[in-house]
């Protein structure tokens, strides 16, 4: 290389690593994420009572790839120290964790709070905070006290009174520290995900109403919660709260398929539309596409319960951010004869649609294919539907199937999404303000139990103490947060 070529590449570089283009703007957050069931374990001590995944996974161990459960996971219920550490030598600005709902309300009901719950809680949020460490609160990551599931779980409306009066307990408790909430992790995973084949708890299968009956109710405990919050708390917490919504970035597989691309977008809006939309209500096409196919399937009013006017106003606006987990992209197409109906990474039934990845996108474990410029490309599509809403990305990552320390692949991952979340912040002008890494440490990965690893800092899980490691991402991503850019 000449001593000018030379120059110009020094120069290059150094402008590629410092130039404003590639900083995040001045307020921007950085976080990983972590849920209760996936890593607390400890799930029988003290007066915690089960959930429906210590039910679901006790009682079905062949539904998960391992055969293994949440009993232990990463101990987090003892390890909650290190877990600060490594949050806080990865230089984090906020952690998102969740509540377990049996260990804080052993009768699911507000009756009785756990002693041993909130002081494990509050700990934790003590601990962050004294390590400049924002906790950010899930209030429901999927697992349902199991004396509720007993009486319909998420299929009772009573659903939005019980999850009312335990948020009433959370926020009351830790209101004064916490100050940014959601209420759920992604309505689509605990409703048509589950009901769908009933391979996630409550282990149900109901693809035709169970799906919807849940989808209506969890819109009327999240407006619920959040009201309670509004009423109650807001005024002397002044906090966040909102919702976590999952998406997947759709694509028309060929130019005939653009009308059912909309419409497999606006299925995955379903549980967006009820707040963040000027009118309010479902996504007017499926709406209609349900109701039009309910009628000649014979029922009597559409499988999707509809809101009144009164319930529509109750949850619309009912959200302060817009939390947003971005993982994968299919190509959207009609179904063939060999369609495996799983939504979202596969097909849905419902729409009868297959959902393919683009050969070109790098393969990655099982459904989750890397396609970065996804994230960007949904982000202003939220925007186009709901406007210049604040939007927090609440999980972002990567799986392997092996342990290494040395993790390319996840590195590489981070940096391509991060690239394109910074694109749509600075070139597009999304208000998308913070991000968050999944997940802080291998763990419970549900269906695929540990055999799928998503920790930028490893766990080794034959180790009876659980010992953590960082991984090469862990490194990275600590740099990207160190000097707030790529
Ligand atoms: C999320 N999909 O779920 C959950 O919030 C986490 O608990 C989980 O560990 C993480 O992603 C990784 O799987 C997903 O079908 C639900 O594309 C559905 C899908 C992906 C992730």
């Amino acid at each position: 290389m000449r001593a000018s070529n030379i120059l110009v590449f020094v120069i290059s570089a150094l402008t590629l690593s410092s130039c404003s283009g590639r900083k995040f703007p001045p307020g921007f957050k950085f976080g990983a994420a972590t849920a209760a069931y996936q890593v607390e374990g400890a799930w029988n001590v003290s007066d915690k009572s089960p959930s429906i995944w210590d039910t679901f996974t006790h009682d079905h161990p062949e539904q998960i790839l391992d055969g293994s459960n949440g009993d232990v996971a990463c101990d987090s219920y003892h390890l909650w120290e290190q877990d600060i550490q490594l949050a806080k030598d990865l230089g984090l600005h906020f952690y998102r964790f969740s509540l377990s709902w049996p260990r804080l309300l052993p009768n699911g009901f507000a009756n009785h709070i756990s002693e041993d719950g909130s002081r494990y809680y509050n700990n934790l949020i003590d601990g962050l905070i004294a390590n400049g460490i924002e906790p950010m609160i899930t209030l429901f990551h999927w697992d349902l006290p199991q004396n509720l599931q007993d009486l319909g779980g998420m299929t009772n409306p009573l659903i939005a009174e019980w999850f009312g009066a335990y948020s009433r307990v959370a926020y009351t408790l830790f209101g004064d520290r916490v100050k940014t909430w959601s209420t759920f992790n992604e309505p689509l995973a605990i409703c048509d995900v589950a009901y769908e084949g009933g391979k996630l708890a409550p282990g149900i299968a109901s693809p035709e109403t169970g799906i919807y009956l849940c989808a209506k109710n969890l819109m009327i405990a999240h407006a619920t919660s959040y009201r309670i919050y509004n009423e109650e708390f807001r005024a002397k917490y002044n906090g966040k709260v909102g919702i976590v919504n999952h998406h997947v970035w759709f694509t028309p597989y060929s130019s005939e398929y653009e009308e059912l691309t909309h419409l497999t977008r606006d299925l995955g809006f379903l549980y967006s539309h009820p707040i963040y939309s000027e009118t309010g209500g479902w996504p007017p096409s499926v709406e209609a596409f349900v109701a039009s196919k309910s009628e000649k399937e014979g029922y009597s009013t559409s499988r999707l319960p509809k809101f009144t006017a009164e319930e529509i106003e109750f949850v619309k606006g009912t959200a302060d951010y817009y939390g947003f987990n971005y993982y994968t992209s299919r190509l959207v197409r009609e179904a063939n004869n060999s369609t495996v109906f799983a939504w979202p990474s596969n097909g849905n039934a419902e729409l009868n649609v297959e959902l393919i990845p683009d050969p070109n996108w790098d393969a990655g474990l099982d459904w989750l294919v890397s396609y970065p410029p996804g994230i960007r490309a949904q982000l202003n599509l939220i925007r186009e539907y709901y406007g210049n809403v604040e939007i927090i990305i609440t999980e972002n990552g990567f799986s392997t199937s092996t342990d290494e320390l040395d993790d390319v692949t996840r590195t590489q991952y981070f940096r391509d999404h991060l690239e394109q979340v910074l694109l749509a912040n600075t070139e597009d002008g999304v208000n998308v303000t913070g991000y968050t890494a999944w997940s802080l440490i291998d763990n419970y990965e549900w269906n695929s139990g540990y055999t799928s690893r998503f920790g930028i800092v490893r766990v080794d899980f034959t180790d009876p103490l659980r010992s953590r490691t960082p991984r090469a991402s862990a490194e990275y991503y600590a740099d990207v947060i160190r000097h707030h850019s790529l």
